[in-house]
């Protein structure tokens, strides 16, 4: 875990932590953006409902997850892919909205990455104790192009390792607004995310969102 100091605690401006090579923290960039993402989001949910997919092995993923863009990524026993149709409406998955793409192409600008104009934004829906496995994205076509990943809600400690499953990885807090740019180097990074844990009573939200923005095609 970064471990904060006293004064970080009373720190709520934007922040940008160096996590690795081509990694990067934005603390708190989409805070504001937040009140519009949800409701955006909102939208797209009506569309396509959250759902817990299944995993190859037939395990239901404990992550509800949709997608809106051109592409939607999905899992079921046929195993990961990505999908230009919603297996559930059979329809094309919402429109990504334009508050979606520029929150994503500026982070990817701040970090270092421009012209990042992503296809396809899959979103997890974290209950208390839904987790994530530690894995890699490697079901794109151009590891050139990077991932950014925006954190709305209750807090999560995501473990970010190295480019084998074995490597130590380092823990890091993501809490609501934060956003994750990660490429070059790093994008076969191993990463994976902790239960999320019962809030504490100071925080409103009983869930955690993540959005991750991505070139699928
Ligand atoms: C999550 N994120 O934070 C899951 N992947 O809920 C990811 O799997 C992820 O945050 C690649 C890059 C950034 C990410
Ligand atoms: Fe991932």
């Amino acid at each position: 875990m970064l471990n904060p100091t006293t004064s970080d605690l009373f720190n709520n401006e934007p922040t940008l932590l160096l996590l690795g090579a081509r990694t990067l923290l934005l603390k708190r960039f989409a805070t504001l953006h937040a009140p519009i993402l949800s409701t955006a989001l909102a939208l797209i949910t009506q569309q396509a409902p959250f759902r817990n997919m299944l995993t190859r092995g037939g395990f239901k993923m404990s992550v509800a997850m949709t997608n809106c863009g051109d592409y939607g990524w999905i899992s079921d026993r046929k195993g990961y892919r990505y999908s230009l149709i919603d297996p559930i409406s059979q329809k094309p998955w919402p429109t990504m909205p334009a508050e979606f793409l520029a929150l994503a192409n500026c982070a990817a600008t701040t970090a270092g990455f421009n012209n990042f104009v992503p296809d396809v934004c899959l979103i997890n829906r974290y209950e208390i104790g839904a987790k994530m496995a530690l894995h890699q994205d490697q079901d794109e076509q151009d590891f050139s192009q990077p991932i950014v990943s925006v954190s709305l809600g209750l807090p999560a400690t995501f473990l970010l390792g190295g480019l084998t499953r074995t490597d130590k990885t380092q823990r890091v807090l993501l809490e609501h607004g934060d956003v994750l740019v990660w490429g070059g180097v790093d994008r076969l990074r191993f990463h994976g995310v902790l239960p999320i844990k019962n809030p504490p009573q100071t925080l409103s939200a009983n869930h955690r969102i993540n959005l991750t923005f991505r070139r699928a095609a």
